[in-house]
């Protein structure tokens, strides 16, 4: 007599812990940033501007979609500037590694950032947000 209702019983309970793992994965994965299972059921808060183009080279290193810089390496003279122009559609920054380098640029999700090496040297710097995968160098004559 009561078996329909334990048999309806089983059902909702495996409903119910699916949801609460499901949300659990969820959590986790909120706070991992980019990356992880599936797509993100919230927008970035700043994601970036796709569509614009960048071309390396001639003091412009761009900011690209596979989480690197392109050109990772520069070259230029004392008292000349590099622009870094983010079009990847991902929030980066330029944190400097080498002592007497210029001022780290803070996380930007697009646009342009211009750095003066006024300084002759050899500056390391990598984005904190990707890690070291994410890297550069200006060598400043
Ligand atoms: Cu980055």
């Amino acid at each position: 007599m009561y078996a329909p209702v334990v048999r309806g019983d089983v059902p909702s309970m495996n409903i119910i812990s699916s949801v609460v793992v499901a949300t659990a994965i969820m959590a986790a994965t909120a706070c991992g940033g980019s990356g992880g299972y599936g797509t993100s059921p919230t927008p970035p808060s700043n994601p970036g501007n796709p569509s614009a183009t960048c071309t390396p080279g001639n003091g412009t290193v761009c900011l690209v979609s596979s989480n690197a810089f392109d050109p990772s390496s520069v070259t230029i003279a004392a008292g000349s500037s590099i622009t870094f122009n983010n079009t990847s559609g991902t929030t980066h920054n330029v944190t400097f590694t080498t002592a007497g380098a210029p001022a780290n640029v803070s996380d930007f999700a697009s646009g342009t950032r211009v750095v003066a090496f006024p300084t002759a040297g050899t500056y390391n710097y990598h984005c904190t947000i990707h890690g070291l995968s994410m890297s550069g160098v200006v060598v400043v004559q």
